[in-house]
């Protein structure tokens, strides 16, 4: 993957079916880096067709499409990947699913479960939830701490997730993190685009100067 920062999801817990693709084409105006497709309680043929309708989108703007969950999926939606959690395949199983070509990443909530996914192969990780969100809730929030030793034990790209916002991004970045996923924050913007551009813009910057 191209060195990615930002990681979005269109998901259908948030965004009216009917408005995916008008989410999404914000997000990738707002300079986004990856689009995940997320639509817990949806049948596999809805979850397809949502896939099929983002990924002219996203292949428009050049931004990966993973697929939350449904690995088997990627092939007919044209998609880049596929997410998985920790009680859901194994990250082989998913890629075998997905096509060797396929970008897995894996859902991880603690220090040892990361080592452990990158282990296992998978291509990124999502590290969190660091604040309790609405997201995902009833999974508890693991906090700042573990971030900076996390960054240091695990080679992969590591996406800190949970419960990040705009207003909360500099504390994130300050405990070691280096790229985020934001979902409600973002979903529930008033100008989308903006926001996207916004901390895509402080993340660009703050890798710059690592990298340099
Ligand atoms: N996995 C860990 S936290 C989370 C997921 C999917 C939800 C993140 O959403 P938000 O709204 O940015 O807290
Ligand atoms: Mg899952």
């Amino acid at each position: 993957m191209n060195t990615p920062l930002l990681y979005c999801i269109v998901d259908l817990g948030y965004v009216a079916p009917e408005s995916i693709e008008r989410v999404a084409e914000k997000m990738c105006a707002g300079g986004i880096d990856i689009l995940q497709l997320r639509a817990k309680d949806f049948s596999e043929e809805s979850i397809e067709s949502f896939g099929l309708r983002l990924a002219p989108v996203c292949e428009a703007a050049g931004v990966p499409l993973i697929i939350n969950d449904w690995a088997e999926l990627v092939p007919a939606v044209g998609a880049a990947g596929a997410h998985v959690g920790q009680h859901d395949r194994s990250v082989a199983d998913a890629r075998w699913r997905a096509g060797d070509a396929a970008v897995v990443g894996k859902s991880t909530h603690s220090f040892e479960q990361a080592v452990a996914a990158a282990a296992e192969g998978a291509d990124y990780i999502g590290f969190g939830p660091l604040f309790p969100t609405p997201t995902k809730p009833g999974r508890a929030a693991i906090g700042l701490a573990d971030i900076r030793r996390v960054h240091e034990a695990v080679r992969i790209p590591i996406f800190c997730i949970g419960g990040v916002k705009r207003e909360n991004l500099d504390a994130v970045l300050d405990a070691g993190a280096r790229r985020v996923v934001i979902v409600s924050g973002i979903l529930q913007a008033a100008d989308i685009e903006h926001y996207c551009r916004d901390v895509k813009a402080r993340l660009s910057t703050l890798n710059s100067q690592l990298s340099t």
